[in-house]
């Protein structure tokens, strides 16, 4: 199981941040050719014998909904940092959505809004448990926002379906959003 959280950690990196060092093209979806990606794993030594099947039960066996396989093609779900936007796929959210995150980023959050930042998205979650274990990777007592999704998005803010458990927006201002 740990090879595969490895090898997911590395494909994530590749899809989500760096497709140009593993000589990737993407498309404006975010997919890949498997067979690029299979290429570039396979001049790491410690990578040379995966196969399509060995990325199909990483996917399965991960925890978390990373990635997709489709028609000879793989992409990340969500998590995106590189210059090209991946678009989304446009949806309307649930009622509320929720976002975990650190005690310190609070005072800016409840002036700026959530922001992508570093990321092509903001990240929300489906339901509080997921929420707090992202909030748990910046904070060992993270806080959880609720997010007036409805409301939002009857304002026109776009929600962006990512997978069941975590949507996207562009950015969500701050009078939408209060503390738990
Ligand atoms: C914070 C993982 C200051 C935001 C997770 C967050 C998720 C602000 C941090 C996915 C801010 C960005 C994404 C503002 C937002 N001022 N701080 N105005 N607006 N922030 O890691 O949502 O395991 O880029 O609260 O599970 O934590 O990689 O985003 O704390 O689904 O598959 O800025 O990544 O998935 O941090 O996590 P991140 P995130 P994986």
């Amino acid at each position: 199981m740990k090879r595969f959280e490895e090898l997911s950690k590395e494909i994530s990196y590749a899809l989500r941040h760096a497709p140009w060092e593993y000589e990737l093209e993407m498309n404006e979806d975010g997919w890949v050719p498997i067979g690029q990606l299979l290429d570039a794993l396979h001049r790491a030594e410690k990578w040379k014998n995966i196969c399509e099947v060995d990325l199909s039960e990483m996917i399965e066996k991960s925890e978390k909904k990373r990635h997709e396989i489709k028609d000879g093609k793989i992409r990340a779900f969500y998590g995106h940092s590189i210059p090209m936007k991946i678009l989304k796929e446009e949806k309307m959210p649930p009622n509320v959505l929720y976002h975990g995150t650190a005690r310190r980023f609070l005072e800016s959050i409840n002036e700026n809004g959530l922001l992508p930042q570093s990321r092509q998205y903001v990240h929300l979650s489906q339901d509080i448990e997921t929420a707090e274990n992202v909030g748990k990777r910046h904070d060992d007592k993270p806080r959880i926002l609720i997010i007036d999704a409805k409301t939002a998005w009857n304002d026109g803010i776009k929600f962006y379906f990512g997978n069941e458990k975590v949507w996207l927006a562009d950015a969500i201002p701050s009078k939408y959003i209060r503390k738990m």
